[in-house]
C-alpha cells in the first residue's frame, strides 16, 4: 500500500460540525522519527472552547432522546469505517507518534474494537430492576446521560485513548469536546472525519486543539462542562481533580504507572524475557503500563540478565514505518531530555548500568529523537529510579529474596497501574492477583496489552477510582436515575406504610 498521505497543511478545529477557518495561531506537529513538520495545528482559544461547548450543549438535547440502539448504529459505521481505513490511520499514528507501525496497527484496532464494543452496549446499557418494599409499586435504576462531557487525551495513544473516552460518552447519549494532545492531533482530525462520514449528527462531537494552559483551563473550568476524562501527568491531573472537585464536577483521571514484572525462581525465564523486552521497550517504554521495574528472585537474577542482555541486542532501532524496526523514538526533545535525567540518577544513586543509557543523534538517526534500550541492576526498591515515571526504554532491575517480599516492593510506589507476575506455583498465582496494588494484574504475560472490553485505570496515585474502557466507563458518563412507579392508586409511604 502506498503511504499514507494527509491532505491538508493545517488542521482546523471542529465544531458544530464545521471543519472551521484556519486558525491565527499555529504550531507544527513533527514526525519524531525525522524532527519534520508534517502538519500545522491550532492553538485554539478559549473563546473556541465556549463555542464548542454551546454546539455540544445544544447537539445533547436531542441525542440524548435518539435510542441508544440507533446511537449504536452510528458508533458501528464509526468501526466500519476505522476498520477499513486501518493502514492508513496506522501509517499516520506512526509518523505523528513515532510508535513502530505494527503498534500502531494495534492501536487504532483498539479503536476498532473500542466502537464496536460500545455498538454493543447500545443494546444494553443494562440498568436494573429492583422490589419495592411496597406492594404495587415498581422500582428500577437506569443510566441517564450527563450531558457536555470534556475529554484530554495524551500523545502516546492518540486514538485508542480518545475511543476509550469518546465512544462510551457517546452511546450514553453526551456530547463531547474533545483537546487531544499538540504532539498528535492528525489521529483527532482523521477519527472526527469518520465520525462525520459516519452521520454522527453535528456538534455531538467537537474538536479544539491547542495548550493545556488555555484550552485544558478553559474546558476544566467551563459550567457547562459537567465531566472531565482525563488521561496524562499525574500534575496535570491533580489540578484538574482539585478545580474539578471545588465545583462539584464529575472527572475521572489516568496518570501513568511505575509498573513492574516479577520474575520468581520457578519461572519460565525465556517467556519472562520476552513478556519484560515486549512490555518494556514497545512503545519505547512510552505506555502509562509500561514495564520500568523487574524484581526478581535472587536465584535467578544472574540467568535473567545474561538473557535479557542477549535478547536486547536484537532490538532493532529507528523509523517506525520501517517494519524491521523494534523500537521507535521517542516523542520529543524534552522526553529525551527528561530520560537523561533518570539515567544520570541512576548512576548517581549507585545503581549498575548494564546496557544502554544514552542518546542517539547521528548518522541514520539526525534529526529524531531516539533513546537506546537501557538496563540497570542492583537497584534498590527505594530509589527515585524505581520510584519515578520516566516514560522511556528504561528498566530497573530490582533483586529480592522471597515472594513476600516481591509483592512488598511491588507496592512500594506510589503508582498503582499494572503488574505482572512470571511463576508457575498456582498458588502464588493467587495470592498475587489478590495482594498486587493494581488495577490490572497479568500472570505470565508482560504488564502491557490490556484488552478494551476490561476496564483500564489503576489504584493510588494512578487514578481516582474510575475506570476507562471496559462497560465500567459507562459509570463515568452516566449518571444513576432511581425511578419508582406506583400503580396502586393510594399514596403509600415508603419506611411508613409497609404492613
Ligand atoms: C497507555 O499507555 O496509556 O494496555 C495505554 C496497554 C494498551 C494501552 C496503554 N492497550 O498497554
Amino acid at each position: 500500500m502506498a503511504e499514507a498521505v494527509l491532505h491538508t497543511k493545517q488542521l482546523t478545529n471542529y465544531i458544530d460540525g464545521i471543519w472551521e477557518e484556519k486558525a491565527v495561531e499555529t504550531t507544527p506537529v513533527i514526525n519524531p522519527a525525522t524532527g519534520q513538520s508534517i502538519v500545522d495545528v491550532p492553538l485554539s482559544t478559549a473563546e473556541d472552547v465556549d463555542r464548542a461547548v454551546a454546539a455540544a450543549k445544544k447537539a445533547q438535547k436531542e441525542w440524548a432522546l435518539v435510542p441508544a440502539p440507533q446511537r449504536a448504529e452510528v458508533l458501528f459505521k464509526i468501526g466500519t469505517l476505522l476498520k477499513e481505513r486501518k493502514e492508513r490511520l496506522a501509517q499516520l499514528l506512526t509518523m505523528e507518534n513515532g510508535k513502530v507501525i505494527e503498534e500502531a496497527r494495534g492501536e487504532v484496532q483498539e479503536g476498532i474494537d473500542m466502537a464496536f464494543y460500545m455498538a454493543g452496549e447500545g443494546r444494553r446499557m443494562f440498568g436494573q430492576t429492583v422490589p419495592s418494599e411496597l406492594k404495587d409499586k415498581f422500582a428500577m435504576s437506569v443510566r441517564a446521560p450527563i450531558g457536555v462531557v470534556g475529554i484530554i487525551t495524551p500523545w502516546n495513544f492518540p486514538i485508542a485513548i480518545a475511543t476509550w473516552k469518546s465512544f462510551p460518552a457517546i452511546v450514553a447519549g453526551n456530547a463531547v469536546v474533545w483537546k487531544p494532545a499538540t504532539e498528535t492531533p492528525i489521529m483527532a482530525y482523521e477519527l472526527a472525519k469518520i465520525c462525520e462520514e459516519a452521520g454522527l449528527p453535528k456538534g455531538v462531537l467537537n474538536v479544539v486543539f491547542g495548550k493545556g494552559s488555555t484550552v485544558g483551563d478553559k474546558m476544566v473550568h467551563h459550567d457547562d462542562i459537567r465531566v472531565i476524562s482525563f488521561t496524562g501527568s499525574n500534575d496535570t491531573g491533580r489540578n484538574i481533580a482539585a478545580e474539578c472537585g471545588r465545583q462539584l464536577k464529575k472527572v475521572s483521571l489516568e496518570m501513568g504507572g511505575k509498573n513492574a514484572v516479577i520474575v520468581m525462581d520457578d519461572a519460565d525465564l525465556d517467556l519472562a524475557v520476552e513478556g519484560i523486552l515486549w512490555s518494556a521497550f514497545g512503545t519505547s517504554g512510552q505506555r502509562c503500563t509500561a514495564c520500568s521495574r523487574v524484581i526478581v528472585h535472587e536465584n535467578v537474577k544472574s540467568a535473567l540478565e545474561e538473557r535479557l542482555l542477549a535478547a536486547m541486542e536484537g532490538l532493532t532501532i529507528g523509523n517506525g514505518l520501517d517494519e524491521k524496526i523494534k523500537v521507535g523514538p521517542i516523542i520529543n526533545q524534552a522526553g529525551i531530555e527528561k530520560i537523561n535525567k533518570y539515567i544520570e540518577i541512576g548512576k548517581q544513586e549507585g545503581a549498575k548500568l548494564l546496557a544502554g543509557g544514552f542518546e542517539l543523534k547521528d548518522g541514520a538517526y539526525a534529526g529524531g529523537y531516539y533513546f537506546t534500550p537501557t538496563l540497570f541492576t542492583d537497584v534498590r526498591a527505594d530509589m527515585r529510579i524505581a520510584q519515578e515515571e520516566i516514560f522511556g526504554p528504561v528498566v530497573s532491575l530490582i533483586p529480592v529474596k522471597s515472594f513476600a517480599e516481591a509483592i512488598e516492593v511491588n507496592n512500594s510506589v506510589t503508582y498503582g497501574l499494572s503488574s505482572s507476575i512470571f511463576t508457575r506455583d498456582v498458588n502464588q498465582v493467587f495470592q498475587a492477583q489478590r495482594d498486587l496494588d493494581t488495577g490490572i494484574v497479568y500472570v505470565n504475560a508482560g504488564t502491557t496489552g490490556a484488552e478494551i472490553h476490561l476496564p483500564f485505570g489503576g489504584t493510588k496515585g494512578t487514578g481516582n477510582g474510575h475506570r476507562d474502557s471496559g462497560v465500567q466507563a459507562l459509570d463515568v458518563f452516566t449518571e444513576w436515575k432511581a425511578v419508582y412507579v406506583d400503580y396502586s392508586g393510594k399514596l403509600q409511604r415508603a419506611q411508613i406504610d409497609v404492613e
